[in-house]
């Protein structure tokens, strides 16, 4: 397949994309979603800043998906900055009453990564944690997760893979539409915490009912890089 290159084409209409959110055209109040399915976020505190949405601490974008369904075949690309890293798992994506009601969740602390996505069959949650030595600075995360495969999850981490064939754990049932950037529910290792994302977010991209593949990837994370060079 041919990836469109960023910013080139909006709305983007690759296959199974149902959320795009990039910081590059980004300003006002609400969030713009560059998928075709165009679902607004509205945003409480966070603020646009050299191409990137910028969190302090008490910060958060809420995004109406609408309504994509629940899907046993998920990818998530995440693009983000942010340094110091913080040293207790913080969301990117959640939402606000419990990690395992968003469609997908990612949540991050400077050696783990925690990833969550809907199963098709039972709409429960599939979810897990892989340790991940993360650097201050540019941060590109993806995930896939393969329900036929037998709720498998595999982990990228710029560009390179880093997990695979992980095996998600089942949680409580999927009843939420809405999720939240910047802020939510984390479980952290069976407790759950509200806590909000500190740094900045360039880009996210969902897809629903499509595998991207490590290649597919790896030309994500090297479009990132290609577009912060100077
Ligand atoms: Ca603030």
């Amino acid at each position: 397949m041919v990836l469109l290159p960023f910013r080139t084409v909006l709305p983007q209409t690759e296959n199974g994309l149902v959320y795009y959110f990039s910081a590059s055209k980004g300003g006002g109040v609400e969030t713009q979603d560059y998928s075709t399915r165009g679902c607004l976020g509205t945003i409480y505190g966070a603020a646009w800043k050299d191409n990137k949405l910028s969190f302090d601490g008490n910060d958060y974008v809420r995004v109406n998906v609408g309504k994509v369904s629940p899907h046993g075949y998920w990818s998530v690309i995440v693009s983000i900055y942010c340094d110091p890293l913080p040293t207790e798992l913080v969301p990117i994506i959640s939402h606000p009453s419990g990690y395992e009601d968003s469609i997908v969740s990612l949540a991050i602390k400077n050696d783990e990564i925690f990833f969550a996505a809907i199963n098709t069959w039972d709409y429960r949650s599939k979810h897990n944690w892989v340790s991940a030595t993360l650097q201050p600075g540019h941060i590109h995360i993806a995930f896939t997760y393969n329900r036929g495969a037998g709720d498998k999850f595999n982990v990228y981490l710029n560009g390179k893979k880093i997990a695979e064939n992980i095996t998600g754990e089942t949680i409580t049932s999927y009843t939420k539409k809405d999720f939240y950037l910047g802020y939510g529910k984390v479980s952290d290792h069976g407790y759950i915490h509200t806590r909000y994302f500190q740094g900045e977010i360039l880009e996210i991209k969902i897809y629903a009912g499509r595998l991207l593949s490590d290649d597919e990837i790896y030309a994500h994370f090297k479009g990132a890089v290609i577009k912060l060079r100077p």
